[in-house]
């Protein structure tokens, strides 16, 4: 297809860092499916983590190169790909974006798990050193390429360390009065203080400054979305074919909560709450994240604007209201832990989401979908568990004790 002008193409090149994971191969995909240009770029770290972790998806992931050439085979659409360290490879990454000259970039190439981040000081050191290399190379290489690229990038709700101060969570910007020295009240907005809850969620408030500088000195356009916890495994295109097959982590570091719940009910294993599980977080469904993803694609912010922020997340749930209704759903046993984090016992949880709404997402709630998550997926492949590396072993402080039952 050929569009003289380039405004009316509604078709776009977009490459995404970190498209192998669990995230950026179902988004990766679903953007293809719509048309899009793809092009991936992923050091494959992730898969090499599992090899250390001895740890592996619950779901049988096939290599990359096997992942591409079924979607082709399939749709006869391709996807490119390149294996480039992005955090330690400027020249490859700004070669890439200059040869390629896409519209939009999408940044999911970060070390993601907060355990994997507080396992000991060299993996905290990893997790500081490719997060935050990986985003200042990436903004520098935009720059540096001379492209009007918009930044899409997956950031956390974690930076607001789920405190709500009584007030809703509002999309990035919070409404401040400042008393000036002439004893005048004045209004600004700046950007929701940050409060992290591991090196992890660390790294993922220094992006923002690095973002904040950069689109204020260079101009470039900047979509940061600060996403809860995503859990399911597969969606519409990744269904197509069993070799396409998403990521389903497990493990005490890359498990996330529901997504574990899920699984330990389905092997007969006791669902573990860390503490009394009055933790309360917010979620959101892997098919909406590809949704929102599309939705902030389609709506870039323009040449002079700050840094958008969207809270992509569509529900919150209380940790042990969780662990109940899985409960109730599968008959599986509750085990209360000892929490291996250092967070607070329990708070509460109000957040914003009224962009991506606005936009027409269409949230997936957690009961539709959950049944169909639990027996689909989990107990098809209940026979691929590893029960060793279920308990959650990465303590926050030398003096913890990992999550010991009874102790909660
Ligand atoms: P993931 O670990 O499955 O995927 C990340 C991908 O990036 C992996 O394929 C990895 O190999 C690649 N990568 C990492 N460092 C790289 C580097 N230096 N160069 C090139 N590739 C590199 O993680 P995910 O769950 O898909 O998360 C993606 C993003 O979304 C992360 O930035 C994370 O912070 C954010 N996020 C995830 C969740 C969640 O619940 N999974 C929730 C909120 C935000
Ligand atoms: N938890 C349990 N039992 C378990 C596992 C976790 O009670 O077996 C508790 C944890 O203590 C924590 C909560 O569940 O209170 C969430 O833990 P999680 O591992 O699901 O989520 P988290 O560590 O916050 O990290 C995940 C992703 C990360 C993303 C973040 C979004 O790994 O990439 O940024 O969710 S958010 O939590 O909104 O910041």
């Amino acid at each position: 297809m050929i569009f003289k002008n380039k405004d009316i193409n509604p078709y776009k090149k977009i490459v995404i860092l970190g498209g192998d994971g669990f995230c950026g191969w179902p988004t990766s995909l679903h953007l293809s499916n719509l048309g899009h240009e793809v092009v991936i770029i992923d050091n494959l770290s992730r898969r090499n983590i599992d090899n250390e972790l001895e740890a592996e998806s619950l779901t049988p992931i096939q290599p990359i190169g096997t992942r591409l050439n079924v979607w082709e085979e399939i749709t006869g659409k391709q996807i490119g790909f390149y294996n480039i360290d992005i955090a330690n490879d400027y020249d490859a990454l700004l070669n890439v974006l200059s040869n390629e000259k896409p519209d939009a970039v999408i940044h999911f190439a970060e070390q993601r798990s907060a355990p994997y981040s507080m396992k000991s000081p060299k993996h905290k050191r990893y997790t500081v050193n490719n997060n935050l290399n990986a985003t200042h190379n990436l903004l520098c290489a935009i720059v540096d390429s001379g492209l009007d690229i918009h930044l899409v990038h997956l950031g956390t709700m974690g930076v607001y360390g789920y405190g709500t101060a009584g007030m809703k969570i509002p999309e990035g910007y919070l409404n401040v009065k400042v008393e000036t020295e002439a004893g005048e009240s004045m209004d600004q907005q700046i950007l929701y203080p940050t409060n992290p809850g591991s090196v992890y969620h660390m790294t993922k408030s220094q992006d923002q400054l690095l973002f904040q500088y950069y689109n204020k000195n260079d101009n470039v356009r900047i979509t940061d979305l600060h996403q809860g916890i995503v859990w399911g495994t597969n969606t519409e295109e990744t269904k197509r074919d069993e070799r396409l097959i998403n990521r389903f982590d497990y493990d005490g570091d890359y498990g996330t909560v529901l997504n574990r719940f899920l699984m330990q009910a389905a092997v007969g294993h006791p669902i573990t709450v860390h503490g009394t599980g009055g933790q309360t977080r917010a979620f959101i469904h892997i098919q909406d994240t590809v949704r929102c993803i599309q939705l902030a694609i389609e709506n870039p912010p323009a040449r002079e604007e700050r840094v958008m922020i969207f809270n992509q997340m569509t529900e919150t749930h209380r940790v042990n209201d969780l662990a109940t209704l899985i409960s109730k759903i599968t008959g599986g046993e509750i085990a209360y832990v000892s929490n291996p984090r250092k967070e607070a016992i329990e708070n509460e949880l109000n957040v914003e989401n009224n962009l991506f709404l606005s936009k027409g997402l269409e949230p997936i709630t957690l009961n539709e979908g959950l049944l169909q998550e639990v027996t689909k997926i989990a107990e098809k492949y209940a026979y691929r568990a590893d029960y060793s590396k279920i308990p959650a072993k990465s303590t926050w402080t030398k003096e913890q004790q990992p999550g010991v039952p009874g102790l909660g």
